[in-house]
């Protein structure tokens, strides 16, 4: 069961912590698939590598010897049987269906994301939009330790009750933006008018919260909320994974036989979505 509190904090800030939602076990199993299949894709491919490279550094050599497969085994990690069965473990789906308050779940995009040196990637401030609901909540939840020094997700706690705010390049998705960047705010090179008020006044270093979590402690936190990232400075991978948890009677596609996609487009009117 999980505490009032716990669900008061969600309501309240956005989000909430979960210390230890995934178990050394349940880790362990997910890096021991991780790395069978690094060996085999390596071996198959007679790329050299020794038994006793940890998976971190099998990675790091198939991202510098074969950049593809290195996307092709990026792009199958979610498939892998050990992640889904952690998403869908009943202490998992359990937790998510008290916070959403709703016995019947959808569950969607699960997967693993990297974060390493060479392959430096971050995302900008933004809101969970492109989800097949504008009501959810989501599970970010790292492998490895994080915390602000070694780069890590953020939020703006207590954002997520201004509901949708549209700003400049709030209609693409965060990857691609080249505005909200979290290293730029923290450091006051970010002077952009983002044509909103409300935006402006939330974009700010003090208003930015870093976590700090251990192996399996997750942050579970809801579709307004803006979070981005730091790009990893830890010596090896950050590992994390993801998954977002819908309640089924939020989703507009379900009830609405003109809508031809089952995604919202980045520009509808998130607000205005009463399901
Ligand atoms: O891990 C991260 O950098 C943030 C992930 C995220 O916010 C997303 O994929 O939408
Ligand atoms: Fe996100």
């Amino acid at each position: 069961m999980l505490s009032k509190i716990k669900l008061q904090e969600f309501n309240e800030k956005g989000f909430t912590v979960i210390k230890n939602f995934i178990s050394k076990k349940q880790i362990k199993s997910i890096y021991s698939q991780i790395d069978e299949i690094l060996s085999f894709i390596l071996r198959k491919n007679n790329i050299t590598f020794k038994i006793s490279d940890t998976i971190d550094q099998k990675y790091l050599i198939l991202n510098k010897k074969n950049p593809v497969l290195k996307s092709h085994f990026y792009n199958s990690l979610k498939l892998m049987d050990s992640l889904n069965a952690v998403v869908f473990s009943k202490k998992i789906t359990n937790t998510m269906k008290e916070i959403v308050n709703n016995k019947n779940l959808f569950v969607l995009g699960q997967r693993l994301r990297l974060d390493h040196k060479e392959d430096h990637h971050h995302l900008p401030l933004h809101q969970e939009l492109n989800n097949i609901s504008n009501s959810f909540a989501l599970m970010w939840c790292p492998l490895v330790p994080v915390n602000k020094k070694t780069g890590s997700l953020c939020l703006i706690p207590g954002s997520h009750k201004y509901g949708h705010l549209k700003y400049k390049q709030s209609n693409k998705p965060a990857e691609h933006h080249t505005i909200g960047i979290v290293e730029k705010i923290l450091n006051g090179r970010e002077n952009e008018n983002y044509n909103n008020k409300i935006v402006k006044d939330l974009f700010k270093k003090k208003n930015l919260h870093f976590p700090n979590l251990n192996p399996g402690d997750a942050i579970i936190f809801t579709t307004f909320m803006f979070h981005g990232s730091t790009p990893y400075k830890g010596k090896n991978i950050r590992w994390s994974l993801l998954s977002s948890f819908i309640p089924y009677d939020k989703v507009p596609y379900i009830l609405d036989h003109k809508l031809k996609k089952m995604q919202i487009s980045y520009n509808a009117n998130y607000n205005k979505i009463n399901v």
